[in-house]
This record gives structure tokens, C-alpha cells and sequence, in this order.
């Protein structure tokens, strides 16, 4: 028998997003963000879901946090509404707002669950979008003030604090591919939104400083490992191009001050650039204390002459795939893992996101998902590999506790290691539950 033993000091969790369970989306003042125009618009969102109900985790929270104590996790990473907090994006405070998540962040606290809480994963208010959005520098200003607001309210409770979910797809996916909101598709204009995105990560981190504020601070971008197909020099180019979109691209500022040349050349060739102007980079390269890393997948994938925006494509035949259609690839965990420590040194790492797609039901009371547990014990192994291999991971979060709104899958894409049954709003432990639960009675898997 093999033994994979973790170290103890490893902190375990599970985490959500705030649109994509909250749901009480006109209770107590909430302004409108754009996920829920994007939503509204026909054509955006698989069947037309939208988030005004979503897993009503508004009001059966204390019904969350007990299942959270009963799974046994260290930490939970939650992500607070900026338009609950400021309806409009800036102007006066709704107390209200700031009151749902005391009662939240007080019941984990109380229930022995430390709260992880991201400032902003992708709920921005619609009255910045309606003024320019992430594309307005005073859209920046509004968020550190924001931050500063909640920094203030939650000082002492929060010891964990996390600026930007995955910037990629508030920049790119929603600006340039236009499958997020706001929906755009404008390479320039998505340039221009994760450059503003990363100025207001970098001066929220000066404020949480100036602040003297209790704990730590980062960001979590989404990361995915792209293998080449070959030695030739083309494909491995390729692959570069595609990986450093996802890393390099929103790591090179934050740990070395610069944007990498790779792609700062590339986008030149389509008449493309950063706007930089002067103390950008300043505040992009502020210290962080650790970083989140979200993965789900990875590929091979080679050089193929006007494909994409890189030309370059996957081949993804042949590998086993999540029910969202992604490929299963967890040796691609460990190798980012490693590239990580080895190109920007040995930050403190959270995973704050990791978990995969399967769409099973209730049968008889039981969700046998088994291709989630597999999906979890393989990436817990190459998550061990990383720690053995000098990687400085300081916890592990699982996406996620519940099913939930996924965006522009709607409801038809389910995450959570607990059911949520849509029309009841009734809550399932998944089998993947139970074998998470008994992993972190051991912090060890058996194979
Ligand atoms: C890429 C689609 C063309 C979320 C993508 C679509 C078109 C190249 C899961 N992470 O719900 C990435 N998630 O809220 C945050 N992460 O491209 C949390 N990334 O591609 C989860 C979706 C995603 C994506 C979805």
C-alpha cells in the first residue's frame, strides 16, 4: 500500500463566489452589477439563469456554515459584493450590506472556520460599468476606496484577504473573447481593463499596508499548463505565448515590476499596447504575501499558423474530460506549481481554487460522483508532489462547497461537493463530500 501523508500546518477549505450563490439579489439595498445585466441579456447565459436566487445563500447561510463544521475545513473562502456594499460603486455606505457579511464572517468564526474573503470576483457595480467600467481609471479609485471601506469593517475578524479573482477572465474572457460580462470584444479594450484591474489590485495592497491593517494579502489568477506538443522550436514559442497569457502576463508586473516582452511584442504586431503611465508599475509590483492559485486544466498543445490569437492550438484528444469539457490534466498542477517557485521564488502559495465539473443527481438521496473524488485524489497527489518538490503551499480550497451559478453556464454546470437542487433550494452531500471529510481526519490518501 501507498501512503501520501501531508504536512500538518496545511490549512484546508472549500470556497464561493458571491453572485454565484447569494441569490437576494434586491434584498437590503444590493445595487445592480453587471452579471446581472449580462444575465438578463438574451443570448448571454445558457438558458437564460441569472442570479437573483441562485443557492439563496443570503438567507440559509448558518445551513452552509453547519455543513462546512461538519466537513471539517480549516478555512472558507467567500467573495463579498461590492454593489451590496456600495450600491452605485462609490458614495455613501449601505450598512445593510456591510451587516449580512458580519453575520456570516461572525458564524464562521464562531463555528471555528477561518473566512478567506476576495474583494472582488467579478460582481462590479452597474453604475461604474454605465461610466466606463474597468476601461476608467476612476473605476480604480473606487475600488481602493471600497477596500478601504471593508478593510475597515472587517479588521481583526479577516486575517486573509484576496484583492482580484482571476484577472484573466475579468479582462480577457469578458473583454476580448466576450463570454463574460460586460461582453465585449476588443483586444485593446481587454488590454486596457487588465492593465486598470492590476493598478487597483497593487493600490489596495498600499492601502491595506498604510492601513496597518491585521493579516495578509493577494491576488488569485487562474493558471493553465500548456505542454508542448513537441521540441520543435515553433510549438514550444506557441505554447509560451499561450501559457504567458494566463501567468506571465498577470505575474511578471506583480513579482518583477514589467509586462513580459513575449506578448508586450505579440499584441505590438496587432497594433496593440499597454497605456502605462507613470507609478503604474510602482503600484502593480507592491510585496504581496502569498498567492492564490486557481487551476482546473491544462493541455498539449502545438503551433498552427493563424489559429486563435497565438496561433497556436490544443490537441486535446485522447484525455479524459470534466463534464464542462475540460481536460483532466493534474500532472499540469504540478508542473505550474514548480515553474511558479521556480520563476518568482517562494511566495507563500494558497490554492484558493481547484475542482472540476460533474453534473450527477440524487438517486435515492446518494450523489455518487466518483469522477469528482478521482478528479480531487489525483490533484491532492500532485499537489503533494509540489510540496515534496520545495513548493511553499500553505493551503488547499476546493471550488466548491455548493453547486452554483457558473457563469455563463448557468445552472447547468455543477461544482460543489454538496447537491443543490435548483426549485427546492434542498442541499445533498455529494459521496465527494464524505471522501473529503475523511481525508481531513487524516490528511492522508491510501492508494
Ligand atoms: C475560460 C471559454 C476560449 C470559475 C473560459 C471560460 C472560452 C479560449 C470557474 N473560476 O466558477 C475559463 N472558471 O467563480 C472562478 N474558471 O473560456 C469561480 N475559469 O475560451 C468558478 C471559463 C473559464 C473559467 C471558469
Amino acid at each position: 500500500m501507498t501512503i501520501i501523508q501531508f504536512p500538518e500546518n496545511i490549512k484546508w477549505g472549500a470556497a464561493t463566489a458571491s453572485y454565484q450563490i447569494e441569490g437576494a439579489a434586491n434584498k437590503d439595498g444590493r445595487g445592480l452589477s453587471i452579471w446581472d445585466t449580462f444575465a438578463k441579456t438574451p443570448g448571454k447565459v445558457l438558458n437564460g439563469d441569472h442570479g437573483d436566487v441562485a443557492c439563496d445563500s443570503y438567507h440559509r447561510y448558518e445551513e452552509d456554515i453547519a455543513l462546512m463544521k461538519e466537513l471539517g475545513i480549516d478555512m472558507y473562502r467567500l467573495s463579498i459584493a461590492w454593489p451590496r456594499i456600495f450600491p452605485k460603486g462609490k458614495g455613501s455606505v449601505n450598512q445593510l450590506g456591510l451587516d449580512y457579511y458580519h453575520r456570516v464572517i461572525d458564524c464562521l468564526i464562531a463555528n471555528g472556520i477561518e473566512p478567506m474573503v476576495t474583494l472582488y470576483h467579478w460582481d462590479l457595480p452597474q453604475a461604474l460599468q454605465d461610466e466606463g467600467g474597468w476601461d476608467n481609471r476612476e473605476t480604480i479609485d473606487a475600488f481602493v476606496h471600497y477596500a478601504e471601506t471593508v478593510f475597515q469593517a472587517f479588521n481583526g475578524k479577516v486575517k486573509h484577504w484576496i484583492t482580484l479573482n482571476e484577472p484573466w477572465c475579468s479582462s480577457f474572457l469578458s473583454n476580448f473573447i466576450g463570454a463574460h460580462a460586460p461582453g465585449n470584444q476588443d483586444l485593446q479594450l481587454a488590454v486596457n481593463v487588465a492593465h486598470h484591474l492590476m493598478i487597483a489590485h497593487g493600490k489596495t495592497v498600499k492601502k491595506f499596508r498604510e492601513l496597518d491593517i491585521d493579516g495578509e494579502i493577494g491576488y488569485a489568477p487562474n493558471v493553465e499548463w500548456n505542454e508542448a506538443y513537441s521540441n520543435k522550436e515553433e510549438d514550444i514559442k506557441a505554447c509560451k505565448r499561450a501559457s504567458a497569457w494566463f501567468i506571465e502576463w498577470f505575474f511578471d508586473p506583480v513579482f518583477k515590476g514589467e509586462y513580459p516582452s513575449i506578448l508586450v511584442d505579440w499584441f505590438k504586431k496587432k497594433g496593440v499596447q499597454v497605456n502605462i503611465e507613470d507609478g503604474d508599475m510602482e503600484a502593480i509590483h507592491s510585496p504581496i504575501d502569498f498567492l492564490g492559485i486557481n487551476y482546473y486544466t491544462g493541455s498539449v498543445s502545438r503551433y498552427k499558423e493563424g489559429e486563435g490569437l497565438f496561433d497556436h492550438e490544443r490537441v486535446d484528444k485522447g484525455y479524459d474530460q470534466t463534464d464542462i469539457g475540460w481536460n483532466i490534466y493534474p500532472e499540469g498542477f504540478y508542473h505550474v506549481l514548480v515553474y511558479i517557485k521556480e520563476k518568482y521564488g517562494d511566495i507563500p502559495i494558497y490554492i484558493t481554487e481547484n475542482g472540476s465539473c460533474y453534473n450527477d443527481e440524487p438517486v435515492d438521496g446518494k450523489v455518487n460522483d466518483t469522477g469528482r473524488i478521482d478528479y480531487l485524489k489525483q490533484h491532492l497527489i500532485s499537489l503533494h508532489r509540489s510540496i515534496e518538490s520545495g513548493v511553499n503551499i500553505k493551503g488547499y480550497l476546493t471550488w466548491s462547497l455548493l453547486d452554483n451559478f457558473e457563469w455563463a453556464e448557468g445552472y447547468s454546470k455543477r461544482f460543489g461537493i454538496v447537491h443543490v437542487n435548483y426549485r427546492t433550494l434542498e442541499r445533498t452531500k455529494k459521496e465527494s463530500f464524505y471522501w473529503y471529510q475523511k481525508f481531513l481526519e487524516t490528511n492522508w490518501i491510501k492508494l
